[in-house]
């Protein structure tokens, strides 16, 4: 099974067993997004890689009534679904779980730690299904087989010798069902501790910490059917053919009835281009597509609250010429007047920002954004769409705000065709949060919970994600449990966070496949297998539903079909069960065995803690589930004045490395092929990327600048006071029409370059959409360094 890392080789990244030679290609993709060209993808990405989807039958259970939630994104499901869906990156987030490759006990014998952590995340993942508990054993350097009983019993002797339940971290992926995210907040509760890292907090916590202080609830306002009467749909900073595919759907269905479409990217994203449906076979034989976007505005990295306020700049212009000539108002004056508070002061900060300062931090002209202003006042119904492009920043929460004013200012919240549309990431994050993951718990919250289960649950507030990590950093944490994900690769600033979680006593990974998170550990390290999305879950009482809230706030129940990957697998709640009763022993006043035979039963306690869950059980078994009530679409606004609150952002820059005309503003993102820091292959389609992943896009102003040509490889460095070299090496340059001043890559090898404290101050959210960076040509040489994960900081 050994071989030599491939990650450092610069012709063929991929391991022996892999069958598809990536052969590197830039080249333009002229086709529609979606079409015949996701079809082939699906096939060429996953069945060269050995990955067997278990007959089109899995797949044909996707988000069915009766099936499985897709382990893909957060977009939800059309209610009557008759027929599949077509998602490419769904299939593939399915395949890649229902692989038929596994990872057991033999591999991990063949394999030292410290050969596998010069692996490429690539090459980890590729390795197929966990199969067993394993511990590292550090005499041999090797993760050892466990029993369970063993495994748990260590985590509960270590967790009980801490001097403080805070010196623990509890982390979650927003992959994690809700019956498993409430017993994992219950064990830790009662364990003593609010120390709930999550990966909302690297990604839509923005929006969750923005629009409470908004509109009084800190999710989106729409659902699905709302697409279908809206007459104008602006999209800020989201890749919807990528990330949400399904998206696509409705967005080409509101195209084709007329609606003006309008998106905010740095990047000219093809599916918000063009996009041929997958599902429609008219389309798809006669080769035509659908244009999707009416407008595409080619924002700077980091320009958003200055295009925002432009937008809305141009509103109050409009409203004011309308008054003059005694015409209809623009604004939505009843509704500013009968809901809201603080619209002068936003006409006041309005009036005050020039134009010229709107246009030099936007990178958009006065006219384009006063046409767009135009496209979005003459839509008696407008949803606002946004993604990572506007919460990944240090003005992340601002931004989220600002998009609030923009809908508030049209009434554009709580009617048909209208509201905020926040596009979550992971497929159940936002119930994950719902159900009590947060490390800021409200006091009614914990109240209900004490009175259900009759312990004392901890008041201080605890960890987010950047905060763990500082106080890692600080020596004040000893151990650390992953629920899911994959924590030393998606969080910033690698090489101070991978020291700090090696200084840990004991990391415990509760995952599905090998990842970086195991290599980068403590003195202790647990690897606990679980079942996925698409597998058969048996409990005492026969299997088990899961239930997921998708990102319009409906929860519907979720039951995989796949036999195991392996018979040594547990079930994430079966397994948080076991490290609580062997932490908590006797004292738990929890009946865990009981709550994991029947997951009714972990949905009767989420009932008892949370009213909004009322008859639970009951509204899960209708097809499609059921919808969380969202006070602000009722247009109740649940803030403490009683109103709507317009919310003022100072100035309209992001970063005081603003003004260094050698600083160039990268923004990390995804390609194609990947889930989060799972890559399914170094192609990035629709980008025009094939067979690597180690460049950095820029324009062609910006490469004749510095004296660089395409294809020169350079090394990054981030711009910084503080003193600490953060860089990644030898990216190659890709010539690509972005905005002035900009460059992009993927994430996650960019990470490193990403400082901890750079964040969002009000979320903590990094700014990992924008971090300012110096270009240096590399030294030339045979074989750079690689950027790819065995290399920076591993
Ligand atoms: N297939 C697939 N699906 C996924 C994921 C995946 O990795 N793969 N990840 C899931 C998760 S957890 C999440 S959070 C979502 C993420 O989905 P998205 O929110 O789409 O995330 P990204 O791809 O990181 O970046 C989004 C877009 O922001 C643009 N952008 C970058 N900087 C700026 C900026 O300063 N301003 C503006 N206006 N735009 C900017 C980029 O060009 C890109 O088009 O997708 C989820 N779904
Ligand atoms: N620079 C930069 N950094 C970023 C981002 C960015 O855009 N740029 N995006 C941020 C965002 S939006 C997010 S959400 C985070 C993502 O951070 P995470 O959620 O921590 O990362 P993932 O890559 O989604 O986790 C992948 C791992 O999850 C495990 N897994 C998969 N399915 C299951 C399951 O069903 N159960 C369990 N227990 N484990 C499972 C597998 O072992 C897999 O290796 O990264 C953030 N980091
Ligand atoms: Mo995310």
């Amino acid at each position: 099974m050994s071989g030599p890392p491939t990650a450092g080789n610069p012709t063929h990244i991929c391991r022996q067993e892999c069958s598809v030679a990536h052969k590197k290609a830039i080249r333009r993709y002229s086709a529609a997004a979606g079409g015949w060209g996701a079809l082939r993808a699906v096939g060429s990405v996953l069945a060269g890689q050995d990955i067997a989807i278990k007959g089109a039958e899995t797949l044909l259970r996707v988000n069915q009534p009766t099936g499985f939630d897709c382990p893909g994104c957060a977009w939800p499901d059309p209610k009557h679904t008759s027929s599949f869906e077509f998602c490419e990156n769904g299939a593939k987030a399915v395949a890649w779980e229902a692989t038929d490759k596994r990872c057991g006990p033999d591999f991990f014998a063949a394999h030292t730690v410290s050969e596998l952590a010069g692996w490429s995340d690539y090459d980890l993942e590729l390795q197929g299904r966990l199969t067993h508990p394993m511990r590292f054993d550090a005499a041999s350097d090797r993760y050892l087989p466990c029993s369970w009983e063993a495994a748990f019993e260590l985590v509960g002797r270590r967790l009980r010798e801490l001097p403080s339940p805070n010196m623990a971290e509890f982390y979650t992926s927003g992959r994690s069902s809700n019956e498993s995210a409430f017993l994992y907040q219950l064990f830790a509760r009662e364990f003593g501790t609010n120390n709930f890292p999550d990966c909302s907090n690297m990604c839509h916590e923005a929006t969750s910490v923005g629009l409470p202080e908004s509109i009084g609830v800190g999710k989106g306002t729409v659902l699905l059917e709302d697409f279908d009467s809206a007459d104008a749909i602006f999209i800020f900073g989201q890749n919807p053919g990528t990330n949400s595919p399904r998206m696509m759907t409705s967005l080409r269905n509101a195209a084709r009835r007329g609606a003006r479409i309008v998106s905010f990217n740095p990047f000219r994203e093809r599916a918000l281009e063009r996009f041929q449906a997958p599902q429609n076979p008219v389309e798809m034989l006669t080769l035509t597509s659908t244009p999707i976007s009416t407008g595409l505005l080619q924002v700077r990295i980091g320009g958003d609250l200055a295009a925002i306020k432009g937008l809305m700049k141009a509103m109050i212009e409009f409203d004011d010429v309308a008054i003059a000539a005694d015409q209809p108002r623009v604004l939505d004056a009843d509704f500013i007047a009968g809901h809201t508070q603080g619209f002068e002061a936003l006409a006041a900060d309005l009036r005050a920002t020039h134009w010229g300062a709107i246009e030099y931090q936007s990178g958009l002209t006065r006219a384009d954004l006063t046409e767009a202003a135009r496209v979005y006042v003459e839509a008696r119904n407008a949803i606002i769409v946004w993604g990572m492009g506007i919460t990944q920043h240090r003005r992340g929460t601002q931004n989220v705000q600002q998009l609030a004013n923009l809908a508030l200012l049209r009434g554009n919240i709580g009617r048909p065709g209208a509201g905020l549309c926040p596009v979550r990431g992971h497929s159940n994050v936002q119930g994950d949060r719902t159900v009590g993951i947060t490390e800021k718990p409200g006091a009614e919250f914990l109240d209900r919970l004490e009175k259900r289960f009759g312990f004392q649950a901890p008041r201080a507030y605890g960890h987010d994600v950047v905060t763990s990590l500082e106080a890692m950093l600080r020596g004040e944490v000893r151990a650390f449990i992953g629920l899911g994900g994959n924590f030393a690769a998606a969080v910033p600033d690698w090489q101070r966070t991978r020291a700090a979680l090696r200084s840990l006593a004991l990391t415990v990974q509760i995952s599905t496949k090998l990842n970086r998170s195991h290599l980068v550990h403590g003195a202790e390290a647990l690897i606990l297998p679980c079942l996925g999305r698409t597998e058969i879950d048996v409990q005492a009482t026969g299997p088990q539903s899961i239930t997921v809230e998708d990102s319009m706030s409906m929860v519907h129940a979720s039951m995989g079909m796949n036999p195991p990957a392996s018979e040594h697998l547990r079930s994430e709640p079966a397994i948080v069960a076991g490290l609580a009763q062997a932490t908590l022993g006797a004292r738990s006043k929890v009946d865990w065995e009981a709550l994991v035979a029947d997951y009714d039963r972990i949905r009767n306690e989420i009932e008892a803690v949370f009213p909004i869950f009322q008859a639970y059980n009951a509204r899960i078994r209708v097809p499609g589930g059921f919808h969380l009530n969202s006070t602000a679409r009722e247009r109740i606004w649940a803030t403490a004045s009683g109103r709507a609150n317009f919310m003022v952002a100072e100035g309209l820059n992001e970063d005081p490395f603003e003004d260094h005309p050698e600083v160039l503003w990268l923004t990390t993102m995804r390609s194609h092929d990947q889930y989060n820091t799972t890559v399914y292959s170094l192609s990035d389609r629709y980008r025009g990327v094939f067979g690597q992943r180690d460049i950095v896009f820029l324009n062609a102003r910006e490469i004749a600048r510095r004296g660089l040509a395409p294809d020169d490889r350079v090394d990054l460095v981030t711009a910084s006071t503080d003193g600490i070299e953060r860089v990644v090496r030898g990216l190659k340059i890709v010539e690509y029409p972005l905005p002035d001043g900009c460059g992009g890559a993927y994430y996650p090898e960019t990470n490193p370059l990403v400082p901890l404290q750079s964040h969002d101050p009000k979320s903590h959210t990094p700014s990992s959409k924008a971090v300012p960076v110096r270009l240096i040509p590399s030294r030339p040489g045979p074989s750079p360094q690689p950027a790819t994960a065995g290399g920076a900081g591993a």
